[in-house]
């Protein structure tokens, strides 16, 4: 049986139009007016709402095991608060520890995400390299449907990625026509400033943005970016917070290279005061990384986004309970890096975005599902409202309202960063696969029913971009 939705306005990320929508068999079959649908068709009532593609979240680490503990929302929690939240889609990660075959673990986070509740895919982290990585990166391209790969420039010791593994890993994506995209901190400085705290005695939460100024990003921001434009990759920047990575990325994209940037919704509308909070717990439920900045970097990264600098919104969704976060109690440097927000995107973006003018609706779709449909070469199935698309519909109600918090989520998690913020515009009901999922307060979402999604290569990248800054097909590269 399929569902007629009747009555909307369809927000595209380029226009909007008055018209019914007709999903069935999970894709969209047909989108006008006086559409002749079959009898037993369910009608959907959207007058005075926004149909809109369901929301594509970029970046979230469920269930992740780091900094000694586990990320608290798993597949099925977190994915099932995202389709509450008007969120369809996510972009997870398969973090291969180092020396783990990356094969191995892309074996193990599929396994885990076999609960989820809405469809999603994974960006591979590259971690450490060898031959094996290198083979296996083109494995994960040509059979599995994995079209990036990602780079943690911070957390020494640990996970990061040293410029070496960046050159051997941004030429390989370029090879198999897939995207590397960053973590842009430059992991020694964070190093030595955290040890330099440490050795001051500056042990709690405050000191964690102090180990991590601006400029630990606007560096690390613009040496993946040369390394990818000297290279002729693409690039795509995540949880970009700050003036110095936005002018890195703009700089960039204004001399024609192909760099992208992704800003989260916590960076979008919390600043650093966060970092000061007399209360312990509060202060380190607030600690991630990159850290909350100060508000003029707030509209610096608003400007980018309604600018086009900026073209994906994401969450970075790293819930960790109030006593995990005490694992750090003694040491800053310990309490788990990572924040909650899958829920909340769509609603405070809406809110801040929206409301105030900042944001066209068309601008919303755009950064909220289309962009990261587009970037990560899985437009039009996902992030659109056309014919043959997934049938991944959020019903927006542009005066519903609500006050965030933790009381209230359906994250599996005791802290909400936006606790008692006031949104209006809310998802009051959500479409996942052709199927009501959220309707009117109520999830619908039987654990196991979302789905991988495979992502393809993109064409040869040497075939498409420009010649700037560019080496030319390896082949034809003149030896004298
Ligand atoms: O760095 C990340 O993106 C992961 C490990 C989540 N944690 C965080 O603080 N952003
Ligand atoms: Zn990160
Ligand atoms: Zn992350």
């Amino acid at each position: 049986m399929g569902l007629l939705i009747k009555g909307g306005k369809v927000v595209h990320h380029d226009r909007s139009e008055m018209a019914d929508v007709y999903c069935a068999n999970g894709t969209i079959q047909c989108i006008g007016l006086n559409l002749d649908v079959p009898a037993d068709t369910e009608m959907v009532d959207a007058h005075g709402c926004l149909v809109m593609p369901g929301g594509i979240d970029p970046h979230t680490h469920m269930q992740l095991p780091f900094m000694g503990t586990v990320v608290s929302d798993d597949f099925y929690t977190g994915t099932r608060a995202a389709l509450a939240g008007g969120t369809t889609m996510i972009i997870d990660f398969v973090i291969p520890a180092p020396q783990q075959r990356l094969m191995d673990a892309f074996s193990i986070w599929r396994e885990w995400a076999q609960k989820a509740a809405s469809d999603y895919a994974f960006h591979v982290a590259i971690t450490w390299w060898d031959k094996s990585v290198y083979d296996d990166m083109g494995t994960l391209v040509n059979d599995e449907g994995i079209n990036s790969f990602k780079h943690f420039m911070a957390y020494k010791n640990s996970i990061m990625a040293t410029d070496d593994i960046l050159v051997g890993s941004f030429n390989r994506c370029r090879e198999l026509g897939a995207i590397p995209t960053v973590h842009a901190e430059n992991g020694e400085l964070v190093f030595y400033l955290q040890q330099e705290l440490l050795a001051k005695g500056i042990t709690g939460p405050e000191a964690h943005p102090l180990s991590r100024p601006p400029l630990v990003e606007g560096e690390a921001a613009n040496r993946a970016i040369h390394i990818a434009g000297t290279l002729g990759s693409p690039i795509y920047i995540v949880h970009v917070s700050t003036q110095d990575a936005v002018d890195a990325i703009a700089y960039a994209r204004a001399h024609g290279q192909e760099v992208f940037g992704e800003v989260l919704a916590g960076h979008l509308l919390i600043d650093d005061s966060v970092n000061q909070h007399n209360d312990w717990s509060f202060a380190a439920a607030h600690v991630m990384s990159p850290p909350f900045r100060p508000k003029e970097h707030q509209k610096v990264l608003w400007d980018a986004l309604k600018s086009g600098t900026l073209q994906t919104t994401a969450t970075d969704h790293c819930s960790f309970c109030v006593e995990q976060k005490a694992m750090g109690r003694e040491d800053f440097t310990k309490i788990p890096n990572g924040t909650a927000g899958v829920e909340d995107r769509m609603a405070v973006i809406w809110d801040r975005g929206v409301n105030s003018g900042q944001l066209s609706v068309n601008d919303f779709v755009a950064v909220t599902s289309t962009h990261a449909a587009q970037i990560f070469n899985i437009y039009p199935r996902k992030g659109s409202i056309s014919k043959g698309a997934d049938a991944d519909i959020v019903i927006w109600d542009p005066e519903a309202t609500k006050t965030i918090s933790a009381s209230t989520h359906h994250q599996n998690v005791d802290f909400n960063i936006y606790e008692g913020m006031q949104v209006r515009g809310l998802p009051i009901k959500t479409i996942s696969q052709g199927e009501m999922v959220w309707n009117e307060g109520e999830l619908d979402t039987p654990r196991g029913r979302g789905r991988f999604i495979r992502r393809p290569p993109y064409p040869p990248v040497y075939e498409t971009l420009t010649k700037r800054n560019r080496l030319s097909k390896p082949e034809s590269i003149k030896r004298d």
